[in-house]
């Protein structure tokens, strides 16, 4: 007889743990979220060790990119309680650059998914982001690999499309939906090349509000989408977010995309981004210390090298070499 979920604790066996998730018991998969966000070496090994657990990686996984504003929390809304009624159980991540860890959120009803926070067949999760606004934070392949694990149908992952945030997040899901509004014809131009070259489909939200912008938006971002990358199959639609218009559309163009990555490959690309999202704390971090080497002075050497480069004296290649120089310990000492 395995435990009841209340009474799992630190102590417990993983296989334990494990099984109440596989299970499906909400209760458990909130805290094992909570362990993967916490710097707390025990609960950073429990995730491990439950993530070691053999399980299939079934979900489908949808990413939904755009900027802030555009719409995501109101589809996400819509088309959760649209799949609900078609008896699909549903998750969503949402990763929250408003700091969500210390409670102190700032987000409005919209945001929290309300009515679809209070199907039972769904589970709605803010998930704290990087440092970064927008970024995401390294915890997000391991949050994610535990929710595939409670049987769900389908996984969004709703994230802001600031910087790096969508290129990270197309490895993890199988199918990433960019959202924009509409916008008049000369703010058309100057497409943000990074976002759209990740996306395989668009949607124009405010169709309600603005039908013609929104029909010339669509049209203008697949034909450079289908310039950016011919070889893949975009499709996008407009929609209406706020009243759930577009939902079951939409739908039908996501569903078949669902033919998804193997389990292992999943597993590979969720490592593959836990290794890039480490070193790229590493550059932060060292970035950060070099960056603060001029205020403090306590590094006469660096702040010559930095002053130099600034004043054009030394190429940005040699500045670095010089830094790495000055960085890696002296084996005399
Ligand atoms: N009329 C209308 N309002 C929308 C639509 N999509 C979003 N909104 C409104 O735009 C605001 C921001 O939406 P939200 O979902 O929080 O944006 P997010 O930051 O992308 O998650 C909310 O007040 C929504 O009600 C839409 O399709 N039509
Ligand atoms: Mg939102």
């Amino acid at each position: 007889m395995s435990k009841p979920s209340r009474a799992l604790d630190l102590q417990s066996t993983a296989h334990d743990w494990a099984n109440a998730l596989g299970s499906g018991d909400r209760f458990v998969l909130s805290r094992l979220l909570t362990f993967c966000e916490s710097t707390r070496t025990e609960h950073q090994e429990l995730v491990g060790s439950v993530l070691a657990q053999p399980a299939p990686s079934l979900t489908f996984r949808i990413g939904l990119t755009g900027a802030p504003g555009v719409g995501k929390s109101t589809l996400l809304e819509s088309l959760g309680q649209f799949l609900v009624t078609q008896g699909k159980r549903v998750a969503v991540l949402s990763v929250d650059p408003s700091s969500p860890i210390t409670g102190g959120s700032i987000l409005g009803d919209k945001t929290r998914m309300k009515q679809l926070s209070r199907e039972p067949n769904a589970f709605v999760r803010q998930v704290p982001s990087g440092r970064l606004l927008g970024g995401l934070s390294p915890g997000i392949a391991r949050s994610l690999e535990l929710v595939d694990r409670a049987g769900f149908d389908v996984i969004f992952v709703e994230t802001v499309g600031v910087g790096q945030s969508e290129v990270d997040i197309s490895s993890l899901v199988d199918c990433l939906l960019l959202l924009v509004s509409p916008a008049a014809g000369d703010e058309l131009q100057g497409f943000k090349r990074g976002i759209m070259e990740y996306a395989d489909l668009v949607g124009v939200t405010r169709a309600d509000l603005h039908p013609r912008w929104a029909n010339e938006t669509l049209r203008a971002y697949l034909s450079a989408l289908r310039i950016l990358d011919p070889s893949r199959d975009k499709e996008g639609l407009t929609l209406d977010a706020l009243h759930g218009v577009g939902c079951s559309a939409l739908w039908d163009l996501l569903a078949p995309r669902s033919v998804s990555l193997s389990a292992s490959r999943r597993r590979a690309s969720a490592e593959e981004w836990r290794e890039r999202a480490f070193w790229k704390e590493v550059s932060d971090q060292v970035k950060a210390m070099v960056q603060e080497v001029d205020s403090e002075g306590s590094c006469v050497e660096l702040s010559r090298v930095l002053g130099e480069r600034s004043a054009g004296l030394i190429s940005e290649a040699s500045a670095a070499a010089e830094i790495a120089l000055i960085l890696r310990p002296d084996p005399e000492d």
